[in-house]
């Protein structure tokens, strides 16, 4: 018994952990998502750089950093990247604090990390690379939403 509630508290620890990162939207129930969409993050682009998605659809998208370098994952509309992209030039770069409304998350390389969210339709969303000078040089992925 007291074995089996350490393991459910490890458990919920990690999952804890794994959707704070993305705040807001999912709350953390990683079981909610619809769909897992798996995108690799490279020095510097994303990969898909493009993916669709369904109106009422909850997507989970696991970003597997396998380049060399420090990526981000932040999701919102063109004006939202706008204004993150100012925030992290003025945070400079020295990571996670740097995400104002904890709509992304900060993967190492060689790490993994989630962001979870519902789509609605008409929405209008990228998902963008802030490390700097990552998001000029294109690393986005462009959200579909049908
Ligand atoms: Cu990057």
């Amino acid at each position: 018994m007291g074995q089996q509630r350490r393991v459910l508290a490890l458990v919920t620890a990690v999952v804890f952990l794994g959707g704070c990162g993305g705040g807001g939207g999912g709350h953390g129930s990683h079981s909610s998502a619809d769909r897992v969409v798996n995108v690799t993050m490279r020095d510097i682009a994303f990969d898909p750089s493009a993916v669709e998605v369904k109106a009422g659809e909850t997507v989970r998208f696991v970003f597997h950093n396998e380049g060399q370098i420090r990526h981000d994952a932040f999701i919102g509309d063109e004006a939202a990247q706008a204004e993150h992209e100012k925030e992290m030039k003025e945070a400079g770069s020295d990571g996670k604090d740097g995400h104002g409304d904890g709509h992304g998350i900060t993967v190492d390389p060689g790490d993994i990390g989630s962001l979870t969210h519902k789509f609605k339709a008409g929405d209008s969303l990228i998902i963008g690379c802030h490390e700097v000078g990552h998001y000029a040089a294109g690393m986005k992925v462009a959200i579909a939403v049908s």
